[in-house]
């Protein structure tokens, strides 16, 4: 008898989702051809393609924008917020009764494990909705003041939104359901690599009977973000991607009256402390990094560990990763799942060779990475110093570089050393050190004793590179009104 248990594989079914061989664009409550070319979606996990996708060239992009703008001028705008609130409940609802479907189609998509899709991208999703359908008739109430003539706050218009691959549906949520509430019509661009919820999304607001044009889906890939941030009927443009892009969008942007919301990336440390529960710590820096393969804007990348307990910690949480399970994103034992993407991967692997050229040690637990797809093995580096690159930049993979310090002093400059800012993590006994840090932190959130944790209630943003404006929450509003 082998002394221990293997998991019995458990596969989540794929016959729940019905994917089409193509899929057109969707302006003005319809599906329509595209007048550019197709591009493919692939599964990471076996490089099969999924589906074609239309890449909607700049007159698609237009025809959206009017679209979204002819239903913002007659019905959306007019609407009273009691009736938005409404569409907005019944999309959430739909969200909950077709859960699995999205769930299976975005691991599929994606090549996250389904237990991260099922149990936190959907149902983190509809409670987007569910949220700010709680606020559509209360906008006067959201403490954003009252214009000159007494009239409450005003959407903006139309909302062109850009969102990356790592959370497609999430990301999409967080941007569509404030949109919305305010009273704004857009036309929402999905990452290349991950459009098919996207476009399930469209055929649950055809299902939800919301009015045509009021949510508006186009395909493609940075040519068509670019064609949409920059159209001159676009009031209002709210990105999530990378730091390098959000900088150009803010270039492109820059001189014209759209207001813009930019959520970037991020190199956040998860600080542990001498007198942290030690056990409740590791699963904590797991969930940091390697949660949904490390593609995660606010993961802790950086593991700032207290000297004293440095050699212990490290222990444990080798043993701890070498538990972790690498395989099948349908396989609802799967830990941790496949990277999006082959740029994604070679990206990886070159940061990684280049922190053990620069002199880091380098560990992984022993997994056997499946044949085909794109896989990376969940690694941690050791003896990391912080003028390394892997240190600084952001790997968006399964790799955590691990530093150590000596005082709360030395971890907060550790910690604040680097162009961006937008999460940090803190593990101690001690509330007052937790005050203490999150004073002292420069990051738009501070989890204590806890990592990677979102609820829809709570604002999410960056300082310095990790972008400006706050999503979720009362803030989240703002970036929606006039
Ligand atoms: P990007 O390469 O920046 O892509 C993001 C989106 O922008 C994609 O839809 C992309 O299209 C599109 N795009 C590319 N070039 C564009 C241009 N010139 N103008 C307009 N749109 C353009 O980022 P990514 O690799 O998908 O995502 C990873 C990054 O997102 C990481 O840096 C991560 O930290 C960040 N992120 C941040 C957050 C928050 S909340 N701060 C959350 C998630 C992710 P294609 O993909 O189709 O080319």
């Amino acid at each position: 008898m082998p002394d221990i248990f293997e998991y019995a594989p458990a596969p989540e079914s794929r016959g729940i989702v019905d994917i089409k061989p193509s899929y057109g664009l969707f302006i003005g409550g319809d599906f329509v051809e595209g007048h550019g070319t197709s591009f493919k979606t692939v599964n990471p996990a076996t490089e099969e393609v999924l589906a074609e996708v239309a890449e909607a060239d700049a007159a698609d992009v237009d025809a959206a924008v009017a679209a979204a703008r002819a239903a913002y001028d007659s019905v959306w705008s007019r609407m009273p917020g009691r009736e938005r609130a409404k569409y907005l409940f019944r999309i959430a609802r739909i969200l909950q009764e077709r859960g699995r479907e999205l769930a299976v189609l975005e691991s599929i998509d994606n090549g996250k494990p389904i237990k991260e899709s099922r149990d936190v991208d959907v149902p983190t999703a509809a409670a987007h909705f569910f949220y700010y359908a709680g606020w559509a008739d209360k906008l006067e109430h959201a403490g954003l003041g009252r214009r000159q003539d007494g009239s409450v706050p005003r959407p903006l218009g139309v909302a062109g939104q850009v969102i990356p691959w790592n959370f497609p549906l999430l990301m999409l949520a967080w941007k569509i359901a404030p949109a919305l509430a305010c009273g704004n019509t857009v036309v929402l661009k999905p990452a290349e690599t991950t459009p098919l919820t996207a476009l399930l999304f469209a055929e649950i607001c055809q299902q939800a009977d919301l009015p045509p044009g009021v949510v508006n889906i186009v395909t493609g890939a940075g040519a068509t973000g670019q064609a949409l941030v920059a159209h001159p009927d676009v009031d209002k443009v709210a990105f999530t991607g990378s730091t390098e892009v959000g900088k150009a969008i803010a270039r492109a942007v820059a001189g014209t009256s759209k207001k813009v919301t930019l959520e970037l990336g991020g190199k956040a440390a998860n600080i542990v402390f001498d007198d942290a529960p030690i056990d409740q710590a590791v699963e904590g820096v797991v969930n940091g990094i390697f949660f949904n393969q490390g593609h995660v804007c606010c993961a802790g990348s950086r593991l700032l560990v207290q000297e004293s307990v440095a050699e212990e910690f490290l222990a444990r949480l080798k043993r701890r990763m070498g538990t972790l399970r690498v395989g099948d994103p349908l396989d609802k034992n799967t830990d941790i799942g496949a990277i999006n993407s082959a740029e994604q991967l070679a990206k990886i692997r070159e940061l990684s060779a280049i922190g053990e050229a620069e002199g880091a040690g380098r560990w992984s637990p022993a997994c056997d990475l499946p044949a085909t797809g794109y896989w990376f093995p969940p690694t941690i580096f050791t003896g990391v110093s912080q003028a390394h690159r892997i240190a600084r930049e952001e790997i968006f993979g399964p790799v955590l570089s691990v530093l150590t310090f000596r005082t709360p002093a030395e971890a907060v400059e550790k910690a604040n050393n680097t162009p961006f800012g937008l999460s940090a993590g803190v593990w101690t006994e001690k509330g007052s050190r937790i005050l203490f840090m999150a004073d002292r932190l420069r990051a738009g959130v501070v989890w204590a004793n806890t990592f990677n944790k979102f609820d829809p209630a709570s604002p999410f943003g960056g300082y310095q590179e990790s972008g400006y404006g706050r999503e979720g929450g009362r803030h989240g509003l703002e970036g929606y009104l006039r």
